[in-house]
């Protein structure tokens, strides 16, 4: 068994002394200082510093990123097993690193809204933690980016977490970590996102209505579109299609690959030719029915764990299915050992995307304490040509700063969020610090799938479970880098 970060990146655990070789070498004296007072050495350690990143021969972009590579190293801790991680800024904006889908305490989980202190520019920040739930997770920036696409998760600040957990994971003979994400990003008017691909496709048509009124009257009243974000290059472990090394297989192997949607706002699909993906867990956590897709589909932050069997030899693309974004990089060569040739791709046959495809028949949520109800709804254009989101009426200050929380829990309560979505947008809405169970999607009652991130489709109501296990101030929000910068999030608190 290997283990890769798709093939040219060997994992990084920092060994102690390397810290302090690695500061020798900078004259940052803040960090000097600050790293004197602490006695032992770290874990890991993450450099935060902008570096140029060669996304394909002689095609350099420029990106803030962790340890000057995107991405950013394979962080494996084992669950249960605390670790110390040292986090150096050698930027000049103060950063938040957030370690999405871990059951972390606020102080370290990494958003300013929950009072998470902000690693100071040319400073250094000492965490300690124990990881938690086992399975696929990652880190990432959490500072707001607002009309900067050189912020936020728009540059190089992504990074896999493998929390390898206490009981073994299963076989396989290879395991592949696969980041998909974009660089080069720019403004445009009106929106692409296509959410075809997402079932039930069942609208509600109370939330129709409202989002398009609203809509219609800001048209009306002579408002463009808001903006949205394209991009002009497309990676995967930051290579454009065709420029990485491929990756390596053999006849009848079995790929654990662990996909991760690095984007800041897009959703991104992948299929293999001649392949199915056993799914065996969606955002690290083990589904309660692997079956065989033929197509992975991923919104903003989304993750899927997959078993490939390497039973169609041959040189092939691992691709996005929109040929442009394709064309324009988002793919990986596969190579069967002993093939040569031009790689191929071919469409996968039509299918559409379903998180019920892998929770157990007749299996019925346990009944929640209490509900929480939130419309999602957007005023077009409403900040200097933006898009402002609202839940319930309100949008989050724009500030990078915490504000009162609009939801009250208690320890030990088991909560029913009850989405609604005004919007004719798809949203990929994250929890903080707490996994959910998916209990209602689109009308269909669900069981047993538990989660981070759940994509809310347009003019569609969800429902997602919660326990209330982990105190503190609990972020929720849109993970679509323009709609959580643009007032779509919100805070709970722990009464
Ligand atoms: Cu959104």
């Amino acid at each position: 068994m290997k283990s890769t970060l798709g093939s040219r990146r060997d994992f990084l655990q920092t060994a102690g002394l390397a810290v302090g070789a690695g500061l020798a070498s900078r004259t940052l004296p803040g960090l000097q200082r600050e790293l004197a007072q602490t006695s032992a050495p770290a874990d890991y350690s993450l450099h935060i510093e902008n570096s140029a990143v060669e996304i394909a021969p002689k095609r350099i972009v420029s990106a803030t990123t962790y340890n000057g590579q995107f991405p950013g190293p394979l962080l494996r801790f084992k669950e249960g097993q605390p670790v110390t991680v040292d986090i150096f800024n050698q930027t000049s904006t103060p950063e938040q690193l957030h370690w999405h889908g871990q059951r972390v305490p606020t102080g370290v989980d990494g958003a300013a809204e929950e009072g998470t202190p902000y690693i100071p520019a040319h400073g250094m920040r000492r965490i300690s933690f124990t990881p938690s739930p086992s399975g696929f997770r990652f880190y990432h920036s959490h500072n707001r980016a607002g009309a900067d696409l050189s912020a936020g998760q728009y540059s190089g600040q992504v990074g896999p977490v493998y929390i390898e957990p206490k009981s073994s994971p299963g076989n396989f003979d290879q395991e592949i970590f696969l980041v998909l994400k974009e660089f080069e990003p720019t403004f445009s008017r009106g929106g692409d996102m296509d959410m075809n691909f997402l079932t039930p496709a069942t609208r509600v048509r109370a939330l129709q209505d409202s989002g398009e009124s609203a809509m219609k009257a800001s048209l009306r009243k002579g408002m463009p579109h808001g903006f949205e974000v394209g991009y002009a290059s497309f990676t995967v472990n930051g290579r454009m299609l065709g420029h990485g090394d491929p990756l390596r297989v053999k006849q009848g192997e079995h790929v654990l690959f662990h996909v991760l949607n690095g984007s800041a706002t897009e959703i991104r699909s992948l299929a293999l030719p001649g392949h199915s993906f056993e799914v065996v867990a969606l955002d690290g956590n083990p589904v309660p029915n692997p079956v065989k897709v033929p197509v992975l589909w991923l919104g903003t932050a989304e993750r899927i764990s997959a078993i490939v069997e390497m039973n169609h030899p041959g040189v092939w693309i691992l691709g996005d299915l929109d040929n442009d974004d394709r064309r324009h990089g988002m793919g990986i060569i596969v190579e069967y050992k002993a093939r040569r040739g031009v790689p191929a791709w071919a469409a996968p046959p039509p299918f559409q995307w379903s998180y019920a495809r892998f929770l157990k028949a007749g299996v019925s949520p346990a009944p929640a304490d209490e509900t929480i109800e939130m419309t999602f709804a957007k005023d077009n254009a409403a900040h200097e040509g933006f898009n402002v989101w609202t839940i319930n009426g309100a949008s989050f200050p724009m500030t990078e700063g915490t504000a009162p929380a609009s939801f009250h829990l208690k320890q030990g309560k088991r909560y029913r969020l009850k989405m609604r979505n005004a919007s004719d947008d798809i949203h990929p809405v994250h929890l903080h610090r707490h996994s959910f169970e998916l209990t209602r999607l689109a009308g269909v009652p669900m069981a047993g799938i538990s989660k981070d991130v759940v994509m809310v489709g347009g003019y569609q109501e969800a429902e997602v479970d919660f326990l209330a296990d982990n105190p503190g101030l609990t972020l929720f929000h849109c993970h679509q880098q323009l709609h959580m910068d643009f007032g779509f999030m919100t805070l709970f608190d722990y009464l």
